[in-house]
């Protein structure tokens, strides 16, 4: 799978996709990801890429020149499966759309910064606005990792048994149950001895309750509209 990102700060995206899981993901091949500088399409020779907003009010926007020729560009190379915009007004990220996301071969993601891009542009190009969270970040290359680290380790041969997708928290709409590593006793706390007992039925069963009874506490919203997928 391929990603291409927009940003006016690549150093920010660099990192959070260079290490463990993602960093391996794409010297194997399976991930590829391209940071654009949005700069470098910036106007004039301070290369501006944002201006004040018209009728008034604090904030800088984006402006449509830079983001419209790098998009051209992008556009004119490859067929994305979708045009993503980061944005705290999109909608909310979860487990469902990342699953969603894994099946395409080529995601577009757009970073906004300031008070955002001009909304031409989005009524131009993007195709799904994405927020991860009721909060706001001064970027969207924060956001733009989280959805290219959740998407990419779903795609294929990216994780192994030990790290297996399949157990995860949200796979099958649960929180994940408990999990111990030795010493079997830890200051006096015992690993629960079901999980010694070499019973497999009796783990996969207890570690369902155990699912259950989190998710029950900590999400109950999880639990109440029925299986989704
Ligand atoms: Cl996608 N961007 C920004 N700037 N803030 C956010 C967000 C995105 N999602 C939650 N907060």
């Amino acid at each position: 799978m391929h990603f291409d990102i927009i940003t006016v700060l690549p150093e920010l995206l660099d990192s959070p996709l260079s290490h463990s899981i993602m960093q391996r993901a794409k010297d194997d091949g399976l991930l590829t990801v391209a940071i654009h500088d949005l700069r470098k399409y910036g106007i004039g020779k301070h290369r501006s890429v944002d201006d004040y907003q018209f009728g008034g009010g604090a904030g800088m926007v984006m402006r449509c020149e830079p983001l419209a020729d790098l998009l051209d560009k992008l556009l004119a190379a490859r067929t994305y499966d979708e045009v993503i915009y980061l944005t705290p007004d999109g909608e909310r990220f979860a487990q469902r759309r990342a699953n969603q996301l894994s099946l395409g071969e080529n995601l577009l993601l757009i970073c906004g910064h300031y008070k955002g891009i001009d909304q031409r542009i989005r009524d131009a190009y993007v195709t799904l606005e994405i927020s991860i969270g009721d909060y706001v970040l001064s970027g969207g290359e924060l956001a733009a990792a989280v959805v290219v680290d959740a998407v990419g380790r779903l795609l294929p041969g990216v994780l192994n048994d030990e790290t297996s997708a399949l157990t995860d928290s949200f796979q099958d709409d649960l929180l994940a149950p408990p999990v111990y590593t030795r010493p079997a006793e830890w200051r006096g706390r015992a690993v629960p001895p079901i999980l010694l007992s070499g019973n497999l039925p009796a783990i996969d069963e207890w570690r369902e309750n155990e699912a259950e009874k989190r998710t029950r506490e900590r999400r109950p919203d999880l639990l109440g509209e029925g299986l989704k997928d």
